[in-house]
């Protein structure tokens, strides 16, 4: 199979996403020309899709659409493994005050997402990106996405191993295009028409890039705090005696499905072997050239790679896989998986520092009222220039590498903010997560950032009143179905249909190791807690000793009311 393999399905037209970076395989659209022109205010649709390549997204503000369409950007870091210095941490603030809405948001995947930005601004903020050293190039796209590996430096010194090889993976997807420096860096528009532009075939990913986004994950058991079992490609990180020896191999995990549509289905990864350590990048590559060959191009909502593991079946992966790496893929050794939540608060590493897990509610790091966390974690960096910004997938952000003599005084200067170290947060919004919706989100039929606390407290009262306080439950909320926030891994996720409007999926696990199903096509923002109240009163009476409620579902409801499977 060639790199620019066009199907599997030959009599099918090519999607025009396909045709488009055929016609234009440096990824540089007419971005620059539109950049440079200052009576622009917006992207062409085509340009919109070359974009997604350089971390870019078009959207409009939703909330005054009806006025008109105001056009906004919405800008993604690349940041394999979510790591960051004081003076990055620094300069993200800055460019988020001066370009866009005055917050940083941390995604799911440990990256920083700039939101409403003009524009005009747009091309200022990208320099100033590359100005720390750091960048955009693939973080959306066709590509493989930010690589995530676990944050936490507590526990074990495979950490820092993982990391090298989150990052080694990261720089080995990346694709080789030079339209991302040209554009963004030097201001200069590629000519489409040189023959070295025209013919460009990228070495890894070919004229086509894949048929859809492509996504790596890392942890170190026991903690599954990248929800690796959602990813396209997971490596769990086999340690003995403080080293990591290799991997586990996990391939065709995904949550993407779109409503009325059944052929759309999350997925859980499946487990192919046990790696050794050196043979990470190549298997990575590998995979990722499977997804290259045998994606489906003709159909963008069957085109991500979950679809070729569930059709293809383990057996063909692994022996292509096996093929393509140049490796023997070994019977997957044991591991043990407690949970996908972080740990808050301080924590010791094992050098001696310090490091301390905060809560970010729904990952959004704004100034509001009395809790100025955003004013809080840039006085950190000033203050603090040795200590490093990590970003969960959790949404959260840990600060490390806090010298013991430091940790009261950062302790204080948090709280002159409003920002606890302990007793961040209610026990639910603690283990909670929500995709951004609306006002930004393009795909969105609910809210969901901006609604999920609100129901967080209710539903925590309603806990208190059945005898469930202090229970934790993991809450997972999306504006769509394409699960962003990992809805469907969820104890209970609630997965927006219309406005106000919610479909409700229970029965996920603590570990990340279950995909939960769905309860109710459609229950109304009134009717949820109505709806919760039966089935939390039945779980406090019928649990067993430290049951939790997605545990209890699958073991009690599931019986019962069997469902659908997904
Ligand atoms: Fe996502 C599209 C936000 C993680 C599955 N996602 C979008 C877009 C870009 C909407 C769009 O295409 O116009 C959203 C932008 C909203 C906004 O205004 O910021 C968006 N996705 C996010 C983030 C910011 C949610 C968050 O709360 O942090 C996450 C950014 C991660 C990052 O840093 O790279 C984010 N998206 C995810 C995840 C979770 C994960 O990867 O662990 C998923 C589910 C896993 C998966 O990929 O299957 C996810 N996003 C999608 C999909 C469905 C893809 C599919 O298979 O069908 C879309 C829609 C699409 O691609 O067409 C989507």
């Amino acid at each position: 199979m060639s790199a620019t393999a066009t199907s599997p399905a030959e009599t099918k037209p090519l999607t025009k996403n396909e045709l488009l970076k055929i016609a234009i395989p440096t990824l540089a659209g007419t971005i620059a020309a539109t950049l440079a022109d200052p009576a622009a205010d917006s992207f062409s649709g085509d340009d919109e899709q070359f974009l997604k390549f350089h971390g870019i997204y078009q959207q409009d503000d939703r909330d005054v659409r009806k006025q008109g369409k105001v056009h906004i950007m919405m800008i993604r870091g690349r940041i394999p493994g979510g790591v960051l210095n004081a003076r990055q941490w620094i300069a993200f603030d800055d460019l988020s005050s001066k370009y866009g809405n005055n917050t940083l948001r941390v995604t799911t995947r440990q990256s920083i997402q700039w939101h409403g930005v003009a524009k005009s601004g747009l091309g200022a903020l990208m320099k100033g990106i590359h100005e720390v050293m750091l960048d955009t190039l693939a973080a959306c796209g066709d590509v493989s996405r930010n690589v995530m590996s676990a944050p936490t430096p507590s526990g074990t010194p495979a950490r820092e191993q993982v990391y090298e090889d989150a990052r080694r993976v990261s720089e080995a997807l990346l694709p080789k295009t030079k339209a991302y420096h040209s554009i963004w860096i030097d201001g200069v528009q590629l000519n489409l028409d040189s023959p070295e532009n025209k013919e460009f075939v990228d070495p890894l990913y070919g004229r086509q890039y894949l048929p859809r986004k492509f996504k790596a994950a890392f942890i170190i058991p026991p903690v599954n705090d990248m929800d690796v079992f959602a990813n396209c490609l997971g490596f769990v990180a086999i340690v003995e005696n403080g080293q990591v020896v290799g991997y586990n191999l996990l391939v065709g995990g995904g949550m993407g499905r779109s409503h009325g549509n059944a052929a759309t289905y999350p997925r859980l990864a499946t487990e192919l072997g046990f790696l050794p350590k050196d043979s990470v990048v190549d298997v990575a590559r590998a995979v990722l050239t499977i997804h290259r060959d045998f994606g489906d191009r003709t159909d963008r909502k069957h085109a991500r790679l979950k679809y070729v593991v569930q059709e293809r079946g383990a057996d063909f992966i692994r022996a292509e896989v096996e093929k393509r790496a140049g490796v023997k893929l070994e019977s997957p050794r044991r591991y043990t998986l407690t949970t996908t939540n972080d740990t808050y608060g301080w924590q010791r590493a094992l050098d001696g520092s310090w490091f301390v897990t905060l809560y970010v509610s729904m990952g959004r790091i704004k100034d509001a009222g009395e809790h100025r966390m955003k004013t809080a974690l840039r006085r950190v960096a000033e203050q603090f220039p040795g200590v490093e910004f990590r970003l969960s997938a959790n949404q959260n952000v840990l600060l490390a590498n806090v010298a013991d003599g430091d940790r009261a005084a950062l302790t204080a200067l948090l709280a002159e903010h409003g920002v606890r170290t302990e007793r961040q947060a209610g026990v639910l919004h603690s283990a909670a997560i929500a995709c951004p919706a609306l006002p930004t989100c393009g795909l969105s039929l609910a809210e969901s950032e901006r609604y999920l606390p609100d129901l967080l407290t209710r539903i925590e009262g309603l806990c208190t009143e059945v005898g469930l306080a202090g229970q934790e439950i993991v809450i997972r909320m999306t504006g769509c179905p394409n699960g962003c926030a990992r809805p469907y891994m969820a104890e209970i996720g609630f997965v927006g249909k219309a406005p106000g409007r919610y479909q409700l999926w229970l029965g996920g696990n603590e570990n990340g190791t279950r995909l939960n199903r769905i309860w109710k096509d459609m229950v109304k923002d009134a009717d949820i807690l109505p709806e919760l109240r039966p089935l939390l009163t039945r779980y406090a009476a019928e649990r067993t000793p430290a049951e939790r409620f997605g545990d209890w579902v699958a073991r009690v409801l599931w019986t019962e009311q069997p469902g659908t499977p997904v």
